[in-house]
């Protein structure tokens, strides 16, 4: 069974959208980052870093328990285990490894300060808010350009657009038209109409 402790951010539906597409069990515990569940002792033994998402799998390797954190190390932990959406062959491998360390050191820290800067910042900073959008856009065109020549980020679908669906998910949030990156409108579309993706999307927090 996996635990599965998450907040509905992108990074907490990541996981989910896995968990949905794979159909392994696993217990959703809510953690409020609002309210600041993420720094309990208990919460921090299972993220040292404080942040959703996180999970234990209580038949880890050796059928023992194990406990990962950090979204990315998830969906490889998760697509290693259950053998889906992340191949095995190599050259698959690398590509959704490619996107998916694109998403992780792209798509979710620019996206998230442009966020921050946009919506959450105490003033506004001008500086601030162009420079991200700036980026954010750019990462569109790069995204615009991949899907313009692969149906996927990685080319099947993958752990790659798992991570980065439910970050582009926020457009208005940053301000990007979809339809001034047709490709990954199109993406957009076709991923959002998978089943498990909508449940794990609609699933709600309180
Ligand atoms: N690199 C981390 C980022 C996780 C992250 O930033 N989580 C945010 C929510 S999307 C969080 O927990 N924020 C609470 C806080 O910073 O106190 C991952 O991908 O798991």
């Amino acid at each position: 069974m996996i635990e599965l402790y998450a907040w509905g951010t992108p990074n907490g539906r990541k996981p989910m959208i896995l968990l949905e597409e794979t159909g392994l069990p696993y217990t959703l515990h809510q953690i409020n980052i609002g309210k600041g569940d993420q720094f309990t002792p208990e919460f921090v033994k299972i993220n040292p870093n404080s942040k959703i998402p996180a999970m234990i799998d209580t038949e880890g390797p050796g059928g023992k328990p194990v406990r990962v954190f950090e979204s990315g190390a998830m969906l490889i932990y998760l697509g290693e285990k259950t053998g889906k959406f992340y191949s095995s062959e190599p050259r698959a491998r690398i590509a959704a490894l490619e996107w998916l360390m694109f998403q992780m050191g792209g798509v979710g820290p620019m996206f998230g300060q442009a966020h921050h800067f946009l919506r959450q910042a105490p003033e506004q900073i001008p500086y601030a808010q162009e420079r991200y959008l700036k980026e954010v856009r750019r990462l569109y065109g790069v995204m615009n350009a991949r899907l313009g020549e692969a149906a996927y980020l990685a080319g099947d679908y993958s752990i790659a657009d798992m991570a980065t669906y439910p970050w582009v998910a926020r457009y208005e949030w940053h301000k990007v038209a979809l339809e001034h990156f047709p490709n990954v409108e199109r993406w957009f579309k076709g991923i959002g109409e998978r089943p498990a993706v909508a449940r794990a999307m609609g699933v709600q927090f309180s």
